[in-house]
């Protein structure tokens, strides 16, 4: 193999990278222009509260705008991975409109200037729906960020073209000498925006992460009963900790709320409108419960549900004030931030059960992640049928007369979470030793209650698992089953029977419109 001739002489080291033709350092010229732009509003959002991030604006802007196909797209209901690739995707649409600017800039410097304009009151207009930007300091950052972009996008363009008035030179004479230096500059301004962006960012989450204030105490403290929790190595806890609680929530960055203005407003459907504060809340009785929650997108076998233990008020007390009516089938939550929750009103108040607004979680207050200061939490239903973080409305008004925010994405109307079970040791397609082995994992039914739990190796009949002692029929139960490993591959399946005799159903389907079935089954090789 040969390389062709003459090669090695075009390839200058260091260099090569230099955008070759006028046109790619036209759009190369763009591209950084409008990165510095954005990272200059990355930048303030993080330094100065008030302002807001341009990138987390127009992705909440996205997630709002409920976009046709989102249903395929968020079947998953934006979990931490999929925010990650929004940001992303903002960011790449952003800086391949970039690289637009810059070619229109060559020839029309004054278009390109009013499409950077453009864009930059778009990222302003969409950040004002969040209660937390300050309209001032938006536009004061917005027009910071023209003013880097517009600056940058001018003076990298001259470069380009080689008059930046420090080489007075033309092509002819030198024809590398603007390519170097364009490539200089622009990188430097490019690792300064990747910088400032970063350094904006990692303010901007410490900025928002306090949660003041103490839990309420609750009259009857909980406890968890001996045998609770099996203990057993890679074996999810009985009891989440607030760190490792699955998030579920179409907030890019949780609403920040001051549980002192906090308020919370029940109204619709009942004899007397009431609102309360968060001090008047608490002087109802405090009461604490283990709750499984769940989300209907968990696919077989994932881990959207967790359990812990949350102390609040009960929610029949709250209604009871404001007298729900008859004929009010349905309870909407609404959070600050607008998304709602739609609950059969028969469902919270069976007495049977007791739903609450939730306070704290795991002795400490709600994690702004989760809530904070109040939520929802309804044993027995997926969460976003229930679950309202960031509370502020309960409405009362009928089934048919509102659908909640996922309804009309495709989701059910009325969702009981469904009876599942998963297998967490072995970890799927991993190596045991041979031997006496445990194989472990969880299982639910809130708030039936998980009656037995079996479990099938290599298609051999279904025996059944030990349970852990049961927190209460809203919490899921651990299971183990022992097992003499032998060499070779082997296939695990589980299914659960709830304390209505029903038996989770073998085949898998998706989890839209009301959850996921089938058994969780895996594959594991003994060594
Ligand atoms: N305000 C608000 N509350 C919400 C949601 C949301 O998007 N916004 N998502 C719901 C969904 S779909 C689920 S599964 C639960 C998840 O609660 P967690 O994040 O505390 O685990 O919150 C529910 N409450
Ligand atoms: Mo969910």
């Amino acid at each position: 193999m040969q390389a062709p001739p003459d090669a090695d002489h075009r390839a200058e080291p260091g260099i090569s990278a230099a955008p070759d033709s006028a046109a790619g350092r036209a759009a190369f010229v763009g591209v950084v222009a409008t990165g510095a732009a954005v990272a200059i509003g990355e930048f303030l959002a993080g330094v100065v509260p008030g302002v807001p991030s341009p990138i987390l604006s127009v992705g909440q802007q996205l997630i709002d705008l409920q976009p046709p196909g989102a249903k395929e797209f968020v079947v998953s209901l934006f979990g931490t991975a999929d925010k990650l690739a929004l940001e992303i995707i903002v960011l790449v649409v952003a800086l391949g409109i970039g690289a637009l600017v810059g070619l229109i800039g060559r020839s029309q410097p004054a278009r390109a200037m009013g499409i950077i304009a453009a864009f930059v009151a778009i990222g302003v207009a969409s950040s004002l729906r969040d209660p937390e930007t300050v309209l001032t300091l938006a536009v004061g950052s917005g027009l910071a960020e023209f003013a880097v972009g517009a600056t940058i996008l001018d003076r990298l363009l001259a470069v380009a073209r080689g008059d930046d008035g420090r080489s007075p030179t033309t092509h002819a004479t030198m024809p590398d000498w603007s390519r170097r230096s364009l490539l200089i500059r622009g990188g430097l301004v490019a690792v300064g925006s990747v910088a400032a962006s970063a350094f904006g960012r990692s303010l901007l989450a410490r900025q928002r992460q306090t949660t003041p204030g103490a839990v309420p105490v609750a009259e009857d403290q909980v406890s968890l009963p001996t045998g609770a929790d099996l203990s057993i190595p890679g074996l999810t806890p009985i009891v989440v900790p607030n760190a490792d609680f699955y998030r579920i929530d179409t907030a890019l960055i949780p609403p920040n709320v001051d549980r002192t203005t906090w308020q919370l407003r029940i109204h619709g459907m009942v004899d007397r409108e009431v609102t309360l504060t968060y001090d008047q809340l608490i002087e109802l009785p405090v009461i604490e419960q283990y709750v499984t929650i769940a989300c209907v997108s968990n696919r077989v076998g994932g881990d959207l549900v967790g359990n812990a233990k949350w102390t609040g008020v009960r929610l029949r007390d709250v209604l009871d004030m404001a007298g729900v009516q008859t004929g009010a089938t349905q309870m909407v939550g609404r959070s600050v931030d607008g998304w709602t929750a739609g609950s059969p009103t028969a469902w919270v108040m069976d007495p049977e059960r007791e739903p609450m607004i939730a306070l704290g979680m795991n002795g400490a207050p709600l994690p702004r992640e989760h809530g904070y200061p109040a939520r929802v939490i309804v044993p027995g239903l997926f969460g976003y049928v229930s679950a309202t973080k960031w509370v502020t409305e309960l409405e009362f008004t009928t089934l048919e007369a509102f659908d909640a925010y996922w309804v009309p994405l495709g989701w059910a109307k009325e969702a009981p979470i469904l009876t599942q079970s998963r297998i967490d040791v072995p970890v799927r397609n991993t190596q045991v030793p041979a031997g006496p082995m445990k194989l472990a994992g969880v299982a639910w039914a809130p708030d039936r209650g998980v009656a037995s739990v079996e479990v099938s190796i290599d298609d051999d009949v279904f025996r059944e698992a030990t349970l852990s002692v049961p927190i209460s029929n809203a919490t899921w139960v651990q299971w183990e089953f022992p097992w003499i490993a032998t060499s070779g591959s082997h296939r695990a399946r589980v299914r659960a029977t709830d304390s209505t005799g029903e038996t989770q159903t073998e085949t898998a389907t998706r989890p839209d419109p009301n959850g996921a079935r089938g058994w969780h089954t895996i594959s594991f090789i003994v060594a």
